[in-house]
């Protein structure tokens, strides 16, 4: 293992050098946090640990503002002791969640291509303290990053206050996969000049000054990512019927054959779709998304990707190991950009990407729920959906067709929530078939959703449905009953099920 004092570079730095509790004893009730960190990959640990420790002994709440989801050392650790006043932009932490739900945490869940920007002009008040995770720092003060960027950047140029972590557990050789660039604010942005996944168009570091870095802390926990659970027979479906899509939109002359940069959600479906692409003959592939995941090291192994540019790089640990033992390998095919760039609606559109994300539920007309069980429970929040969904040259999303063992139909009359609408779907992909939307009317997508997508055990209560709302709208142009239009929600929620 590297040792610390090799890492910050800049000597009169080393002075700052400190425990996780002196560290955090700095911070005060009712600051505002801002960390690295993006799904759980180089999110600060030894720290929130310290000040969740401070907050079981001396109940305080703090705000905080990351990139995305975390690991259990920073959200779960502080939810736990309800130390969370105010959370953004995305998580997926369980104590968290119930946090959110029960009035103890006010979550902004936001477009995360956004976030960076609303934290640089100041809508949402003042970071006090940016806290984040470094594979070294140079001579400079610069901050070489870990696993990924997210909003890092921009919560280290906006912060009064930098607590670095470095950890000692990562590579050195993570160095150089990094480009960080920050648009300026309108009206001063220029065009963000990436047009391919693997241009270069910023520094290697995080920018900062040896001044602003007021402590530095050790850290060897490593991150937290999750194993990978067994593709299940829903997802493989999905998958099959993905490759025969983009098959045809090749033979329809409307994509190259190695087509467009992909973009893929995180969870069972997306990897399953990953993984038929290693399996396909597609070869060629570039990849324009957020979460980095094993998939791109299978498709990299197979020679069947030339490059995958993301915001962190999120595999399982067995899909760590594989990586450590070959950095050298997979980096020439791997960049980490922060989370506004690889997710930036300019650049997704000017590349074409194919967006594949999973919905909670879908309604018939194709308007989709990301986030909101029942309307009212946030599971994760809309994380880089948005971003990709609006923008991206093809978009499709997923859902098995029922959740809860059959209990819930994941397609509805009527949305309970909406997170995208309609005019943003090309494409519903369930394990029962495809739904294509494109170029279709409302009263046509219905029935491509009813026919293509629903489970057998719900078709006739949707066509039920739909039909009369065809006859009581005299054949309207979405046609709904207003009285009923969410009323298989309300079933659930009073007998466990929709049917
Ligand atoms: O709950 O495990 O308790 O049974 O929702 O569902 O099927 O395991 O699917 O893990 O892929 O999550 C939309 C939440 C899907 C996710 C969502 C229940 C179901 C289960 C999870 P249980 P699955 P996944 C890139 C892009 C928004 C952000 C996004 C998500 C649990 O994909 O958060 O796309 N997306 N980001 O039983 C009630 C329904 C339900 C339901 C499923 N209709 N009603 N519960 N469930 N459908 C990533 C980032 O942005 C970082």
């Amino acid at each position: 293992m590297i040792d610390i004092l090799d890492r910050v570079r800049n000597k009169s730095l080393q002075e700052k050098i400190v425990s996780a509790e002196e560290a955090a004893a700095f911070i005060k009730p009712g600051m505002t946090l801002a960390t690295s960190g993006f799904t759980a990959s180089a999110y600060p640990k030894a720290v929130p640990m310290a000040l969740a420790e401070r907050m079981k002994k001396d109940p305080f709440t703090v705000n905080l503002w990351t990139g995305a989801s975390t690991g259990p050392e920073l959200d779960d650790v502080l939810a736990s002791v309800h130390g969370i006043k105010q959370r953004l932009p995305y998580q997926t932490d369980k104590a968290l969640r119930d946090d959110i739900n029960d009035g103890h945490v006010n979550y902004l869940d936001l477009h995360l291509s956004e976030s960076a920007q609303l934290s640089r002009v100041g809508y949402l008040g003042k970071i006090d303290v940016a806290i984040v995770e470094a594979c070294a720092i140079t001579e400079e003060g610069n901050i070489i990053p870990t696993t990924s960027l997210g909003n890092a950047a921009s919560y280290v140029q906006t912060a009064d206050t930098v607590i670095v972590e470095v950890n000692t557990t990562q590579p050195l050789e993570l160095e150089g996969m990094h480009d960080v660039y920050i648009p300026m604010d309108p009206p001063n942005r220029l065009p963000i000049p990436i047009v391919k996944a693997n241009d270069r168009i910023g520094t290697t570091y995080i920018p900062c000054t040896p001044e602003k870095i007021k402590f530095i802390v050790p850290c060897d926990i490593k991150d937290h990512t999750r194993d990978l659970s067994p593709i299940d027979e829903n997802s493989k479906k999905m998958a099959a019927f993905t490759l025969e899509v983009l098959n045809a939109e090749i033979k329809a002359g409307r994509m190259p054959k190695n087509l467009l940069p992909l973009q893929s959600g995180v969870g069972n479906v997306a990897n399953a779709v990953l993984a038929g692409f290693v399996d396909s003959d597609m070869t060629d592939l570039t990849v324009y998304t957020e979460v980095i995941q094993d998939a791109m090291l299978d498709l990299i192994d197979a020679g069947k990707l030339n490059f995958a540019s993301g915001t962190a790089f999120s595999p399982s640990p067995a899909g760590m190991e594989r990586f450590y033992k070959d950095v050298a390998k997979y980096k020439k095919y791997l960049l980490l950009r922060p989370e506004e760039i690889s997710n930036s609606p300019e650049v997704v559109h000017r590349l074409g990407v194919i967006a594949m994300n999973t919905a909670l539920e879908v309604d018939i007309y194709g308007n989709v729920n990301s986030t909101h069980v029942a309307g009212s429970k946030m599971m994760n929040g809309i994380g880089g959906s948005g971003d990709f969904a609006r923008n991206a040259f093809l978009t499709i999303f997923y859902t098995p067709s029922v959740a809860k063992g059959g209990a819930i139909s994941s397609i509805v009359p009527m949305c309970s929530h909406v997170d995208h609408g309609a005019n943003d779907v090309d494409l519903i992909i369930s394990e029962q078939g495809v739904a294509d939307l494109r170029g279709k009317a409302p009263r046509e997508k219905a029935l491509e959703i009813i026919n293509h997508c629903v489970h057998p055990d719900y078709k006739p209560l949707l066509l039920d449905y739909y039909n009369r709302a065809l006859e009581a709208t005299h054949h309207a142009n979405t046609p709904h009953l207003m009285e009923e239009a969410l009323s298989f929600h309300a079933k659930f929620l009073k007998t466990g099920s929709m049917k």
